[in-house]
């Protein structure tokens, strides 16, 4: 007979193995870093979000078919697709529909990440950037699973709010950072957090300045700062339809 751990084990193979027979598996990622710094790039990583902790509903109309194609059509630089299901409403199905529409700009699986499995399975669904937040994750997760997401294909996205959780990430050189200007404890929004913190990043990294970026003009400021990429949910997807929000912010 086996041991109850002895199953865990057995089944947990299966289903990696599952994962890596899936059709996405064995795809060329789309990077984020090219896609950012590519000349002209607007540098807007659109985040497809229906609902958040904070705000409750921000929109359960749009499809994910016809947000990520109005995304498309405003040239953003990349996808941002919560694929948490308990606090922002979103799926894994999002994700692989939205693979599906964009095969030509990079997608972010924006979730929680706190094992091994899920960055196996962001490969699966189809995603080419996971994120590590690093508040909730010590240096040696941090670095473990790094290192999990480049040996598969995939780009990281650091997620960092203070000094603290920047001092945590190791070989920061060429790393993507983004800096949240929420505190996802008290879900306080300073768009100064980024300004603050942004010289304490190597310039070899590439820099993103993530949440409550609700005018073009900030971005503005943020460039200023050098700062290369934006991530923007709420201002797009509160409007009824986001695509066209996300164009008229990037025109
Ligand atoms: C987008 P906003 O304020 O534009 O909707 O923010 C994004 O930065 C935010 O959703 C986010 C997030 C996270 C969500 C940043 N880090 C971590 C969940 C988990």
């Amino acid at each position: 007979a086996f041991k109850k751990t002895e199953i865990a084990k057995i089944k947990a193979e299966v289903s990696v193995k599952k994962l890596v027979e899936s059709p996405n598996f064995g795809r060329t990622v789309f990077s984020l870093k090219k896609s950012l710094l590519e000349v002209g790039s607007s540098g807007i990583i659109a985040e497809f979000k229906r609902q958040s902790p904070s705000k409750g509903i921000i929109n359960d109309t749009s499809t994910i078919a016809d947000v990520t194609n109005g995304f498309l059509n405003a040239n953003v630089a990349a996808q941002s697709i919560l694929t948490d299901t308990s606090f922002f409403g979103g799926s894994m199905a999002d994700l692989m529909e939205a693979r599906v529409i964009n095969q030509q700009k990079p997608i972010l699986r924006k979730d929680f990440i706190v094992d091994g499995f899920q960055i196996i399975e962001a490969k699966a669904i189809g995603a080419d950037v996971i994120l590590l937040i690093a508040s909730c994750l010590t240096a040696v997760e941090l670095k473990n699973y790094g290192q999990l997401a480049v040996d598969l294909g995939l780009e990281v996205l650091y997620e960092i709010h203070t000094q603290e959780d920047l001092d945590k990430i190791s070989d920061l050189d060429n790393k993507i950072i983004g800096i949240n200007n929420r505190n996802l404890n008290t879900f306080e929004v300073d768009l100064e957090n980024s300004i603050r913190l942004a010289d304490q990043i190597p310039e070899t990294c590439v820099k993103i300045s993530e949440s409550g970026i609700s005018d073009p003009k900030i971005i503005t400021g943020l460039k200023e700062f050098g700062f290369q990429g934006f991530l923007i949910g709420e201002s797009f997807m509160k409007t009824e339809n986001p695509g066209e929000a996300c164009q008229e912010f990037i025109s």
